[in-house]
């Protein structure tokens, strides 16, 4: 990667760290609230820190690690960036760090105690929303830089596929830029106008449907760049070969078609949705599993055909051929292995009937624990063991790389304990997103305080893990020895086939997208609006 790129994407992951130690911090005060053995100092809510650890590290940390990621994957497959799209790009950095600045001081000054999802009734300074609506802007303009370059390429590429990491990179921020406009819309029109006191109400049906039309992909714009890594990098870690070039793309476009319907699958049980829509979009959820299962195929592929050519033999004998003293593949590969026990609680989730069961439990805090903060955490993690030195020049040392083996499974100690206690004390009813109570002593609630112990432990546990995983960042971007590091870009197996091309026809992609969204809300969203609680003047403004 050019050095000019190369400063642009540290920019980001710098952000992202950052976000990491803060949001961290936060998230272990909180495990020790809720185990009922710790009380918060000078005053400060429950509610200030969880919105700090859900904001930072849901919003903050992935959204600018993954789009300084992009950045460097669009430059070493597709070339140099021009100086306009580097400038602008900029642009879009400074947009989003002034943004997720003003929204953190807004959460740090207790005026924002929202929670990640901020949705009304909750209300918070107008300040918070303006900040997050600097911090999509600035997203936006970043995307349009993407397609500007890959444009570019195509240009001077003509009757030529794409290169697939640019490809992906692209499709993820198709699939940004369209789930966006969900949450710039409730923000926009309702939350601003609310908060400033415009309008006296808002419609909350409207505005979760709106956050959710956006919530749901954005847990696949955290995915798909580890599926990047997974599909093109992990291969030439291995010193293995993609599967199939197309199968990847595939995947990628079968994400974007069918990860924006399906937000009904969070509002189950929000009684102003008809069950027939609720239906459509279930089975839509039901459907965005089949591209990870297809990666899950792909990656077992991928491991097999190495270990094979490496002469395993026997059904499992591939396995002791991986390199498992490399923390650029192990981490990662402990990623996968929890998206297994991760994938099947979503499809838990997204059951209908089972929903009840679970949903507002603190279950759901589980799954997404094992899903967003370790599957995908753990493939940034290993990532940055390699894109941290390749940007700064430097080479990740042995000890280093010891250390980072070690995070991986202090990591995964971590979340054994927390995680598998939440999703423990969810099937007992305890709910999420509440401070330490014993509910008067209730008898149901007294069961559930030893797996809040266990969440404690977990949590204590994986702020080493966080402290662990800083110092070598640190180390990689400032103090590792001066030296080359790749970034490694695996070849397919089969030269690219001709479906490759075909696939960046992105007139029919963004269309069948926009068609799917389209059969799936309209008619709910006419049938919100239709009756919407008299009074409620929020939705009346657009
Ligand atoms: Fe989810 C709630 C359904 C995936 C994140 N999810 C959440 C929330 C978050 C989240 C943050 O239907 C909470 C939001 C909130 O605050 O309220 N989720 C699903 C389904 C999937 C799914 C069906 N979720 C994710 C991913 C996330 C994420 C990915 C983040 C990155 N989720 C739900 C539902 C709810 C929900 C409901 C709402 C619940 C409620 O009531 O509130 C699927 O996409 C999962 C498919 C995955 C698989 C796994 C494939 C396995 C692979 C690994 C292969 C391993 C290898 C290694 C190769 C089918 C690819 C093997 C080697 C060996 C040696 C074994």
């Amino acid at each position: 990667v050019d050095r000019r790129d190369a400063k642009l994407a540290l920019a980001h992951i710098y952000v992202a760290f950052t976000a990491l130690a803060l949001g961290g911090l936060a998230g272990l005060l909180q495990t020790l609230v809720r185990s009922g053995k710790f009380n918060l100092p000078a005053g400060i809510s429950y509610y200030t820190i969880l919105t700090t650890h859900g904001t930072l590290l849901g919003l903050v940390l992935t959204t600018f690690f993954i789009i300084g990621f992009q950045f460097a994957a669009i430059s070493r497959t597709a070339g140099t960036l021009s100086d306009r799209v580097r400038f602008w790009a900029w642009v879009g950095f400074w947009t989003m760090t002034i943004g997720t600045s003003t929204t953190v001081f807004y959460i740090l000054t207790g005026q924002a105690s929202v929670l990640y999802t901020f949705y009304a009734p909750l209300q918070a300074h107008a300040g918070f929303y303006i900040g997050l609506t600097l911090l999509v802007v600035g997203s936006w303009i970043s995307g349009f830089a993407t397609f500007a370059h890959y444009a570019r390429w195509k240009k001077q590429h003509p009757g030529q596929a794409s290169p697939l990491l640019t490809f992906m990179s692209v499709t993820n921020m198709v699939l940004w830029l369209v789930s966006t406009l969900g949450v710039a819309a409730t923000v926009l029109f309702q939350l601003l106008p609310w908060s400033l006191g415009i309008v006296d109400k808002v419609d909350v049906l409207v505005s979760r449907t709106l956050f959710w039309y956006f919530g749901h992909p954005l847990v696949y714009f955290w995915l798909l760049p580890a599926y990047m890594v997974w599909y093109v990098a992990i291969p030439k870690i291995i010193g293995g070969k993609i599967f199939s070039d197309s199968l990847a793309r595939l995947a990628f476009i079968l994400f974007l078609f069918l990860s924006i319907p399906v937000g009904f699958h969070h509002q189950l049980l929000e009684p102003g949705i008809k069950p027939f829509w609720k239906f459509i979009q279930v089975f839509l959820t039901l459907m965005v599993v089949v591209p990870s299962l297809m990666t899950a195929f792909a990656m077992f592929a991928t491991f097999e055909a190495y270990g094979r050519s490496k002469g395993a033999t026997g059904l499992f004998g591939w396995l002791r051929k991986l390199p498992w003293g490399d923390a650029r593949f192990f981490a990662p590969f402990i990623g996968m292995v929890f998206f297994i026990p991760a994938g099947a609680g979503g499809i838990i989730n997204a059951s209908h009937q089972m929903n009840q069961v679970v949903h507002n439990t603190i279950w759901v805090t589980g799954h997404f624990h094992l899903t967003v903060a370790t599957t995908v955490v753990l493939t940034f993690f290993g990532a940055a063991y390699w894109l941290i030195p390749h940007l700064s020049g430097r080479v990740m040392t042995k000890a280093m790389n010891r250390l980072a083996i070690i995070q991986t499974v202090v990591w995964t100690i971590g979340m054994l304990f927390m995680s598998g206690s939440m999703h423990f004390a969810g099937l007992l009813g305890a709910p999420r997103r509440s401070a330490f109570s014993t509910y008067g002593n209730s008898p149901q609630a007294l069961e559930w305080i030893p797996y809040q112990i266990a969440q404690a432990v977990g949590g204590t546990i994986l702020f080493i893990g966080i402290i662990l995983v800083l110092v070598i960042v640190v180390n990689l971007a400032f103090f590792a020895p001066k030296g080359e590091t790749e970034f490694p870009v695996a070849e397919a197996a089969e030269p690219q086939e001709r479906v490759a091309l075909a696939m960046d026809n992105w007139k029919l992609w963004i269309g069948i997208t926009v068609a799917l969204i389209l059969i799936a809300y309209t008619i709910p969203f006419v049938d919100m609006i239709q009756n919407a609680p008299p009074g409620s003047k929020g939705y009346k403004l657009w």
